[in-house]
């Protein structure tokens, strides 16, 4: 595609600095038409005794981008910007859990709907599913329970957007190679302009959050934008 026929992003403060383009591609941020989603920011991910920690990672690593979420919640709540918040878990009968899932996480010693020290891993209303305090829903958020990776699949994620009107998705959360990419190449699929942003995710390597940021970045921007959250929160000030 000739790029010179793109409608151009403007350089007013409508659009942020970030790779490889500056975001949304058409200079259109707005409250109106942008919504920030937290993903799976539970306490199985990012707590004591949850299900990252039972598998013997580091949730150093996860609690990381707790501060830099909860500065950039404040700014969208108080500028009246849609929040949704999302969380990975199952139904206490484990109706809507593959048995391949169930199976590859009792191989890593932290079996899906069985016993933890924060109640039954990954399962709906056990105390290791909620969300932590520190990013707790308020009264009229939008909270998506998903059985999966991506907030898209098994929800009614798509339809709450378009009702809204929303057309840019700003991306936080964890893990940012795993749930928080995949939502993010299904709302790229869907059409949607999405950015995410780097110190707001985290993984439980390192190396796959590096490499998560790089491939977004491929080919002008193959699922979208990465920025800081410093970057957008200047541009909504
Ligand atoms: C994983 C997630 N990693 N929230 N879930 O199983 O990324």
């Amino acid at each position: 595609m000739n790029v010179q026929t793109q409608t151009p992003a403007k350089e007013d403060g409508t659009t942020i600095r970030s790779e490889p383009y500056r975001w949304p591609w058409n200079g259109d941020l707005r409250p109106e038409n942008t919504a920030l989603i937290i993903i799976d920011m539970q306490t199985d991910f990012c707590g004591p005794g949850g299900y990252v920690d039972e598998m013997g990672y580091d949730i150093a690593l996860t609690r990381a981008p707790i501060g830099p979420i909860g500065r950039l919640l404040s700014a969208f709540r108080e500028r009246g910007f849609m929040v949704i918040h999302t969380r990975e878990g199952h139904r206490p009968d484990l109706s809507d859990l593959p048995a391949n899932k169930q199976w590859r996480s009792r191989r890593i010693g932290a079996g899906i709907g069985d016993p933890g020290p924060c109640g039954r891993i990954l399962t709906r209303g056990e105390p290791g599913w909620e969300i932590i305090p520190e990013l707790a829903p308020l009264p009229g958020e939008v909270i998506i329970d998903k059985p999966g990776k991506g907030s898209f699949c098994a929800t009614d994620l798509e339809m709450i957007l378009r009702l809204k009107g929303i057309d840019n998705i700003v991306l936080t959360g964890i893990t940012t190679d795993v749930c928080v990419h995949t939502t993010m190449r299904e709302a790229n699929d869907r059409g949607f302009e999405c950015v995410m942003l780097t110190d707001c995710c985290a993984a439980t390597d390192p190396r796959n959050h590096a490499a998560a940021i790089e491939m977004i970045k491929m080919q002008g921007g193959v699922f979208g934008a990465v920025a800081s959250s410093d970057a957008l929160l200047m541009a909504i000030a």
